[in-house]
């Protein structure tokens, strides 16, 4: 093993946590690990997943060539140079036989990488494609909606500095999703003065160390949250003066909440009547209250309604803008991550009409097709529909709700792509399939910093160059830009003369372009191959990260310069992005100021508490519905927990757990007993649409009725011996496209319903 530490990130889940690596002495393999203490925000904490990174680096299954599928369904290996323009032709044919617009790209980056993905955009114009998705279009565009239509952009909890901790359908503890979440769970859960309050049906190691768990039934949160607004309207303590001040639209709202029926709701959510008012009481007392969701609700029946009553929880306790409360972030994209887009309403609070998709008509929030329309946008003689996919970064086949309707809609395609690190199951399926180097081969870097005032960038430099017969993605998309024949030979040459120049004389020659239509359009990949290749450290993966930081110094000059960096216009722009290249631990961009401009989005400055859609769907709670209840199937599967060994398809070596069973299907003792299935016992589990062979783990957190398994199992590996066999339960082989948020079309996989039966053995 060499010495030398090098900084990099974690890639298992989206925090990123900065790392030092050491590499063995071939410099191929990762051997240590610890945490970066020198990272702006995660300051050395990980937790245990960073240590098994090297089972991502050099999985087995690793793709070293590009693959060309045969008629038989095999792969043959072929050059690049063959490769590119075939896959490029391809997207022109389709663009040429069915009109432009019949592509749909997917994906673009996964937990932590964002870079590569940013040049796709420059392919999607050039064979006419403007539709995309990823798998946000599964879990978060109920929540961007909202945030869009309220707020004007996303928001993040201030853990540092909250009184009370709200964590809603999320398991920290697991799954992070916060900066150094089991510090935070653990130091708050412990201090008398401060309150840990978890919505969550399973006991959790999050719940564990709560103040007040409310352990309410799978899906009843949208009554459980009402029952706790309503009692904090009934009993006049909300944030009445703020809300005169900042907000608009809450007059119905609050004559809605009062009219909550408090006991029934928290009846129906079979929450004790005392718990909710310990919440409620807790909420009462001050304003420094952070809020937390995730797919425990982003992922079940209501979904976005939930959301939408989430962001009322810290707006009518005023604990918006402010120390210790929820603040809108900024970012590397200026906090446009999940700002739903425009969310612009009518005067009645209704969505003003925006974008569709082609065939159904579908919502499109973000820019993103619904993943469950996706099926459904090809399968069908629609002359609109999609005939072709790019698939970068993600495992859509394995990670999309029902994988035998993506298995047909992927087969009905005319030309599909994908770009992956691994032989995935959407790969075996592909024409072509592109080998990306590894996130720890090139320059990499997410574009989910969450935080505010203060919000850091970390540009990860590569541990190793790129496994031979792989690229990177910025030159992959590159070159099928040049293979459709963008820009003339030669176009482009004064600004890549001015790039060796330096950054100033760049930013002269290129400003004056910018606005122009074809250089805007093709940006990233005009700014990989002038500025790209004039860049230190061999920097070119990072060069669309310059025109982001142009944007950012135009947009947020103070806040640029707050963090520490100098300049006016695009020599604040230079500044910043020279400081990114130049700190391979990270770096913080931007440092705004509690409840200042950046807080108040919205055309008005104000946040808005009137959606129309919602309001309706809220006056729906009085008739307890319940989608899906039946007594065919009594029980509701947690279909995808996040577990101390799990990281969705990033890592395909089951090797890689160290304690996770990954066909363990936890259930409370009592519920098995009513199914005959006993502890460590294999059990058929059975729904509407599948079944599959589970090991039975008894397990007493679990609230009765429930039952749960592990996300990101069910993939084959090569064993080394010739045979790939499958590991744990693949769960979208049990659930169904048509269980989703009627909105915004997000699947219920916290919420499928389901049976045991016993296996005789
Ligand atoms: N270890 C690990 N960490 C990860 C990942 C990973 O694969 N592994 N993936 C990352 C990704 S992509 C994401 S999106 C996040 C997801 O992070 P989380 O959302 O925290 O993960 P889950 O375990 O899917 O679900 C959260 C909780 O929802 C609860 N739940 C189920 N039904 C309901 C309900 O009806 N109401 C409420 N209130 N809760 C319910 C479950 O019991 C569970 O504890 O994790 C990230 N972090
Ligand atoms: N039933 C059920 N389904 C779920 C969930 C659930 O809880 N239950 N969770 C959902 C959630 S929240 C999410 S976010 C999705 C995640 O699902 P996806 O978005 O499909 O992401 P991953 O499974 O992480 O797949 C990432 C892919 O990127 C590849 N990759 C890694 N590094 C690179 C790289 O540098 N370049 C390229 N080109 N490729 C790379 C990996 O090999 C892998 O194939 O799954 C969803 N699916
Ligand atoms: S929280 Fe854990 S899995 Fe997530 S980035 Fe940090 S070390 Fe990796
Ligand atoms: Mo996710």
């Amino acid at each position: 093993m060499t010495d030398e530490w090098h900084a990099t990130a974690c890639n298992l889940c989206y925090v990123n946590c900065g790392i030092l690596a050491k590499l063995d002495e071939t410099g191929r393999v990762i051997e240590k690990i610890k945490g970066d203490r020198e990272h702006p925000v995660s300051r050395g904490y990980t937790c245990n997943k960073a240590a098994r990174i090297n089972f991502y680096q050099n999985g087995r299954d690793r793709l070293t060539s590009p693959l060309r599928r045969r008629d038989d369904g095999t792969f043959e290996e072929i050059d690049w140079d063959t490769a590119i323009v075939e896959v490029a032709q391809g997207f022109r044919a389709i663009q040429e036989q069915y009109g432009g617009d019949k592509m749909l790209y997917y994906g673009g980056g996964g937990q932590g990488n964002h870079l590569g993905g940013s040049y796709a955009r420059s392919v999607g114009p050039a064979v006419g494609a403007s539709y995309s998705s990823n798998a946000l279009a599964q879990e978060k565009t109920g929540l961007a909606w909202m945030n869009g239509r309220m707020l004007g952009g996303s928001w993040h909890g201030d853990f540092d500095h909250c009184d009370v901790a709200l964590i809603i359908g999320k398991n920290p503890w697991q799954s992070n999703g916060m900066q150094r979440a089991r510090i935070h769970m653990r130091d708050i859960g412990r201090d008398p003065e401060r309150t840990l309050i978890v919505l969550d049906p399973r006991r959790t190691e999050t719940a564990e160390r709560a103040d007040i768990h409310v352990a309410l039934k799978p899906g009843t949160d949208v009554w459980c949250i009402s029952a706790i607004l309503g009692r904090l309207v009934q009993t006049d303590r909300i944030a009445t003066d703020w809300l005169d001040e900042h907000a608009t639209g809450y007059e119905r709202l609050i004559e809605q909440l009062a009219e909550v029926p408090v006991e029934e709701y928290a009846a129906f959510a079979g929450v004790p009547i005392e718990q909710i008012d310990a919440v409620a009481d807790a909420l009462s007392g001050t304003n420094r209250i952070a809020v937390a969701e995730d797919l425990g609700i982003e992922m079940s029946p209501h979904s976005t309604l939930c959301s939408y009553l989430n962001i009322l929880i810290f707006l009518l306790t005023g604990a918006y803008g402010v120390e210790g409360g929820v603040y809108l972030v900024t970012g590397i994209t200026g906090g446009f991550i999940l700002d739903g887009g425009a969310g612009t309403s009518d005067d009645d609070g209704y969505e003003v009409a925006g974008p569709r998709t082609p065939v159904t008509g579908a919502r499109i929030v973000q820019g993103l097709v619904p993943c469950n329309s996706i099926p459904e946008e090809i399968l069908t003689d629609h002359p609109d529909r999609f005939r072709a996919m790019l698939i970068e970064s993600a495992n859509p086949l394995h990670s999309l709700a029902d994988t035998s309707r993506f298995r047909e809609a992927m087969e009905a395609l005319e030309h599909v792509v994908v770009i992956d690190v691994a032989m995935t199951e959407t790969a075996k399926m592909a024409d072509y399939v592109l080998p990306a180097s590894s996130q720890y081969e090139k320059f990499e870097a997410t574009f989910f910093p969450m935080e505010f005032p203060e919000n850091f960038f970390h540009l990860r430099r590569p541990l190793m160059d790129p496994l031979p017969g792989t690229l990177p993605e910025a030159e992959i998309h590159a070159r099928l830009v040049e293979a459709l024949g963008v820009f003339e030979p030669g176009e482009l040459d004064d600004l890549k003369a001015a790039a060796e120049n330096g950054l100033d004389a760049y930013a002269a020659a290129m400003l004056p372009k910018i606005m122009d239509a074809k250089i805007n359009t093709y940006l990233p990949y005009v700014l990989y191959r002038t500025l790209g290749p004039s860049l230190p450290h061999g920097a070119a993966d990072a060069a669309s990260l310059w025109g982001l930081c142009q944007h950012l110094a135009m947009k947020l000059p103070d806040h640029v310069r707050a963090a520490g960096h100098e300049g006016d216009g695009p020599a604040l722009g230079n500044a910043l992005f020279q400081a990114i290249l130049d700190s391979p631990s990270g770096v913080i961009i931007l440092k705004g100021e509690v409840g200042d401009a950046t807080q108040w989005r919205r055309p008005d400055g104000k946040v808005n508490l009137m959606v129309g859609e919602m309001s309706d769907e809220f006056a729906k709670l009085g008739d307890f519905e319940l989608p899906g209840s039946s007594d065919e199937f009594p029980l509701v599967l947690a279909a995808g927990e996040r577990r101390s060994y799990t990281a969705n398809t990033i890592i395909r070596d089951p090797a890689w757990m160290k304690s996770n069973n990954p066909v363990s299907l936890t259930i409370h003792p009592v519920d098995a007993g009513k199914f005959g299935v006993a502890d460590a016992s294999i059990a058929r589990l059975v729904t509407k649409r599948g079944e599959a062979l589970v090991q039975v783990e008894f397990d007493d957190r679990m609230l009765e009725g429930t039952i749960s398994l592990p996300n990101g199992q069910g993939m084959t590996y090569p064993d080394g011996m010739g045979a790939e066999p499958r590991t744990g339960v693949y769960l979208n082989e049990l659930t169904d496209l048509e269980d989703r948020d009627p909105f915004v079309g997000t699947p219920w996989h916290k919420h499928v319903r389901a049976r045991l039966e016993r296996v005789s053995a």
